[in-house]
């Protein structure tokens, strides 16, 4: 009978490891990032610039466009931001995403060189 407790006891104590491991590796999903390509518009170096400052919102850790494909790459913690929360901000900044357009006012503060429309 003895014994059998032992049994029990031990086979408590394995359950109780492995649901502490599921916990961790739920916790590594958390800071787990995303990567997502997204078209936006804008013409020049300036442009490259402005969009990746305005795309780099708490959450981001990689923002890259790309002039000549008008592809930003993003990589980001989806548990902190969302890819409309990033749009919207590139939106406010003059230029237009695949969701978000920039408003007039937005887009005719933007420099010269860099109107795209
Ligand atoms: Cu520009």
């Amino acid at each position: 009978m003895k014994t059998f407790k032992y049994f029990l006891s031990a086979l408590f104590l394995m359950t109780l490891s492995a649901s502490s491991f599921a916990q961790m590796t739920d916790h590594s999903k958390m800071a787990m990032t995303k990567t997502e390509v997204i078209k936006v518009s804008g013409k020049c170096e300036s442009c490259k610039a402005r969009i990746e400052k305005a795309a780099k919102v708490d959450g981001v850790t990689k923002a890259d466009w790309n002039v000549k494909t008008k592809l930003l790459t993003l990589v980001y913690n989806p548990s902190k931001v969302k890819s409309d929360d990033i749009q919207k901000s590139i939106a406010l900044a003059g230029h237009d995403t695949q969701k978000y357009k920039a408003t007039d006012k937005a887009y005719n503060s933007l420099p010269g060189c860099c109107k795209y429309r």
